[in-house]
């Protein structure tokens, strides 16, 4: 069983599309094991999104996810990884398949309103810089 790490952002936060959403994480055999509404801390952003370090996005992006209350979620789930991401749809929602929770309820490619890891050594990863968040 994989488990992968989701995260509802602030725009869907603000937007209160956070029980459509999980609804819909549900109806896809998903488990939402850990839930957490939380203000992501800078140094969480940043070292969450490491891998954007060198691109131009990247200070708005870690803006953006600590601009207001997200949250965070380990949902559980057979094939979890893949079957969020498609779930998910593209990162910008003008290319999200129709159905896809970014065309359905994102703004735009920043505020793209849900997170998924994209490999389970990214799911591990995630997992780990957001475990303590659970305690
Ligand atoms: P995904 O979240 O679909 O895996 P990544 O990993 O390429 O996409 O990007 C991480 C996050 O960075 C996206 N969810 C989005 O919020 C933001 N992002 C990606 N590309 C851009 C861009 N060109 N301009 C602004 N924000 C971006």
């Amino acid at each position: 069983m994989e488990q992968t790490l989701c995260i509802i952002k602030p725009d869907a936060v603000k937007n209160s599309f956070v029980d459509e959403i999980n609804k819909i994480i549900e109806d896809n055999n998903l488990l939402i094991l850990k839930s957490k509404k939380i203000k992501i801390s800078k140094d969480i952003a940043e070292n969450f999104y490491s891998e954007h370090k060198e691109r131009p996005f990247f200070s708005e992006l870690v803006d953006f996810m600590t601009s207001d209350y997200s949250v965070v979620q380990i949902l559980q789930g057979e094939n979890a990884v893949a079957n969020y991401r498609k779930l998910m749809g593209a990162t910008n929602p003008n290319e999200a398949s129709e159905g896809t929770l970014r065309a359905e309820f994102a703004e735009s490619l920043s505020k793209n309103a849900v997170h998924g890891s994209d490999s389970l050594e990214s799911a591990q990863r995630e997992i780990d810089i957001m475990s303590k968040i659970f305690d």
